[in-house]
């Protein structure tokens, strides 16, 4: 089958597979995803960029010291 404009299936697939990805917000979601953990990673007291138990145990031991610590006065 001739399409009458000259638009066969081939050039729809690849517009499509152009537009496609031209609106893929996927492809970049770990990147955002990290970027977004990193500016919000109150918790991760040591700053090892992981959020375990070593970071419970510097709050326990700022919350015991009643946080004079993490205060510079
Ligand atoms: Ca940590």
């Amino acid at each position: 089958m001739t399409p009458e404009d000259g638009i066969g299936q081939s050039d729809v697939d690849a517009a499509y597979e152009e537009g496609a990805a031209s609106v893929d917000i996927t492809s970049d979601n770990d990147a955002a995803y990290d970027e977004g953990v990193a500016s919000v990673m109150v918790g991760d007291a040591n700053g090892d960029g992981a959020l375990d138990v070593l970071d419970m145990v510097m709050f326990i031991e700022q919350i015991v010291d009643g946080g004079t610590s993490k205060r510079k006065r």
